[in-house]
């Protein structure tokens, strides 16, 4: 297993849109492991495969208190959503930022496994929240995206800043590392 490297915004890759996941092999569920590293060492309750440069429609989420209960989707599509809630959302790549996000309180999802086996299931509370958090990174999209272009602006300089200063002196910019 290999812990990756995650985009931070503004990363112009962070804006791709994914391709389908077609080859169900042996090199996919490395690719998933290694996902799954990178997002329990962030720490993180979700990863798509855009935040680590793979272009395809693969995320990975673990909401469970313990960290051992981890979920893969390939190619997930919402087929139906009902109702509307906030929550206050982070980013892993907009490290230190929080704020609220107006999203579908429960969606019906249809998605692939590993195994490449379709699949169709409902789900609510923060799993749909970070369900709809992560299919908006395989389309190129950030929570960002959902804020004024004022705050948005002010977000961008911030992480410039902290990337600019990271670089100067030698990585470590304190990130809040809480609940995520
Ligand atoms: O770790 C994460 N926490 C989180 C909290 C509220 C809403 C969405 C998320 S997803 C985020 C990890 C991440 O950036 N996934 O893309
Ligand atoms: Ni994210």
């Amino acid at each position: 297993m290999a812990k990756l490297t995650i985009l931070e915004y503004p990363d112009t890759r962070l804006r791709t849109k994914a391709s389908p996941v077609v080859d169900f092999d042996a090199a996919l569920g490395t690719l998933i492991g290694d996902m799954l590293e990178t997002m329990y060492a962030a720490p993180g309750i979700g990863l798509a495969a855009t935040q680590v440069d793979v272009h395809q429609r693969l995320l990975v989420i673990d909401v469970s208190a313990d960290r051992d209960q981890p979920l893969v989707f390939a190619n997930p599509e919402i087929l139906a959503r009902e109702g509307v809630g906030t929550m206050e959302e982070g980013c892993l790549s907009v490290p230190g930022i929080f704020d609220e996000v107006d999203r579908a309180a429960s969606v019906r999802v249809r998605y692939q496994d590993q195994n490449g086996t379709f699949h169709e299931a409902g789900f609510e509370g923060l799993l749909a929240v970070c369900l709809q958090h992560e299919m908006d990174h395989l389309d190129g999209r950030l929570f960002v995206d959902y804020l004024s272009e004022l705050k948005r602006e002010r977000i961008r300089k911030k992480l410039e800043k902290d990337r600019r200063e990271r670089a100067a002196h030698g990585g470590s910019t304190p990130v809040a590392a809480r609940a995520l």
